[in-house]
Formats: C-alpha cells, sequence, structure tokens
C-alpha cells in the first residue's frame, strides 16, 4: 500500500467506524514514516468533516457518529505522545474543558495535545463542565489561561454563564479565557467576552501563546 492508498483507506474506516482497521493504519502508516500531521490533517480530521456533512444531510445517524468518532479517538491515543512530544519546560499553565451540556470532545482532546506538544501544562477537566466547576479549577489551580470548548450551538451560551462565574468569583481579571469549537466564530467569541478565539488545534496553540505572551508584558509594563 503506498501513502495516498493508506490514507484514503484510513479516511474510509473512520467514515464506517472500523476502529480496529484505524488503528492498525495509524501504526501502519508510523511505521511507513508518515508524520502524525499528515495522518491528522489528511485522513482522520476530513473522514469526521464528512460524518457531520451527512449527518446533516440525514444519511448518517448517531450511532455512525459515535463509532467513527471512536476509531477517531482510538487514533489519537495512539498519536498522542507523538504529537505531545516535547523537552521544554511548560510555558504556562491551561485550564481546559468541554461546557456544560456537550459531550464532544475529540476536538478539545486534540486542542489539549497540541498545547501539551507546546509546552503547556493541560489540566482537563473533561466534559459537560458547570461553570461552578470551572470556577473551582481556576481557584485551585490558578492557570494562565482557561479554555472552554462547545460544539453545539445549543451549549455556547455557557461561554457567557462560565465567564459570568468567573466574574462573581472574582477571578476574571486573573485568567485569560480561551473559548473554541465547531460552531463558534470570532464574533460570538467578542460578543461574550472572551479574551480569544481559534478555529481549530494550531491556531489555538498560536494564540495562547500570543495572549500569554500578551499579559506577561502587562505584568512587567
Ligand atoms: Co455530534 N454534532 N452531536 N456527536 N458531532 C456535531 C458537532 C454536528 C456539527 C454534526 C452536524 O450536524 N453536522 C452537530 C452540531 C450542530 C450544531 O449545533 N451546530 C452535532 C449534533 C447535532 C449532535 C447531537 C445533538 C446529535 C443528537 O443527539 N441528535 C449530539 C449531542 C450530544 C451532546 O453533546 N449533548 C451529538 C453527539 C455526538 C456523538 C456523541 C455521537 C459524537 C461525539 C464523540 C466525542 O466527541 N467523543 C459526535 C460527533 C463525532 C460529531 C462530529 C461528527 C465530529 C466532531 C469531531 O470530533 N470533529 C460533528 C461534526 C463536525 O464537527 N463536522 C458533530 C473533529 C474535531 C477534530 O474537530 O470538534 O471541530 P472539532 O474540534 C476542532 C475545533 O473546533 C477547535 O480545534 C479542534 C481541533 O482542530 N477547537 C478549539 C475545539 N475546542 C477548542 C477550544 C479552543 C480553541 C479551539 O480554545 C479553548
Amino acid at each position: 500500500m503506498n501513502r495516498d492508498e493508506l490514507l484514503k483507506e484510513m479516511y474510509d474506516s473512520t467514515l464506517v467506524g472500523n476502529a480496529p482497521a484505524v488503528l492498525e493504519l495509524t501504526r501502519a502508516g508510523l511505521d511507513m514514516g508518515l508524520d502524525p500531521e499528515t495522518l491528522l490533517f489528511d485522513a482522520l480530521i476530513p473522514s469526521l468533516e464528512e460524518v457531520g456533512a451527512r449527518f446533516e444531510r440525514g444519511d448518517f445517524f448517531v450511532p455512525e457518529m459515535l463509532i467513527a468518532g471512536r476509531a477517531m479517538a482510538g487514533a489519537l491515543d495512539l498519536l498522542r505522545p507523538l504529537l505531545a512530544e516535547t523537552g521544554v519546560e511548560p510555558v504556562g499553565k491551561f485550564v481546559m474543558g468541554t461546557v456544560k451540556g456537550d459531550v464532544h470532545d475529540i476536538g478539545k482532546n486534540l486542542v489539549n495535545i497540541m498545547l501539551e506538544g507546546a509546552g503547556f501544562h493541560v489540566i482537563d477537566l473533561g466534559v459537560q463542565v458547570a461553570p461552578e466547576r470551572f470556577v473551582e479549577a481556576v481557584r485551585e489551580h490558578q492557570p494562565d489561561i482557561v479554555g472552554f470548548s462547545a460544539f453545539l450551538t445549543t451549549t455556547m451560551p455557557m461561554f457567557k454563564a462560565n465567564i459570568n462565574a468567573l466574574q462573581k468569583a472574582g477571578l476574571r481579571d486573573q485568567v485569560i479565557v480561551m473559548v473554541g469549537g465547531a460552531p463558534v466564530t470570532q464574533e460570538y467569541a467578542d460578543a461574550v467576552g472572551a479574551d480569544g478565539y481559534a478555529s481549530d488545534a494550531s491556531a489555538a496553540v498560536k494564540l495562547a501563546k500570543d495572549l500569554l505572551m500578551r499579559k506577561r508584558a502587562r505584568v512587567l509594563a
């Protein structure tokens, strides 16, 4: 099997949620010398995008989405140590979670992996994280940044609820707030008073570093 055949096979196997095949192909791809980013951005992520498109058209239902998601998650487990390989000292602390009412976590986990790869110490609160839990974690861990992921238009309003909870607890000024997730936009992030929005994991890492540098420059000034 050559590179393109492998990527196509991986795309197709993810689409139908064949987790063992996706795992095997991930291993084969790495053995072939493909980098983890190629497997992610040229096969796994496009495949899940197609799953979403089919769900929207009514060709796929929740079980299909679920097994495709599981197949991708299995591959991510294998890629995690390679994507997060870093020898550097932690550049900052990041508390991350998917908002209350939302169980999607693949995108959040990918952002976490890339942040770890860039040297951030990430504290992952998981999914369905209530505002009080974010407040508790910010108080306990004193992170530089807190990140909220939302993947449904119905759960995006939790960003505002989380920010209000931080404000009420007197913590809002101490922490940078970043938001993201498939339906989120820059306009929405601005409207709820977040400090930053990123559309994907690479952009999230770049933004986290920029926001942190700006914060540290302000403190020194
Ligand atoms: Co759901 N789902 N789902 N789903 N699901 C979507 C999100 C949807 C877009 C599908 C569609 O209709 N096209 C749609 C939402 C529509 C909307 O509201 N706009 C949808 C729906 C409707 C639902 C249910 C309501 C279905 C139902 O029950 N009728 C239900 C809701 C359950 C709930 O949460 N309460 C549901 C359930 C599920 C499963 C459980 C079956 C499964 C989740 C499995 C899991 O995550 N463990 C699932 C899946 C797999 C999907 C799709 C197909 C794939 C999501 C994914 O993992 N993408 C998705 C369709 C799609 O997104 N195209 C869909 C790959 C991932 C790498 O990308 O998640 O965008 P993404 O993450 C990116 C960026 O968003 C960004 O970086 C990530 C990496 O590059 N990012 C950040 C994420 N967080 C960030 C934080 C940041 C910065 C950037 O800073 C803090």
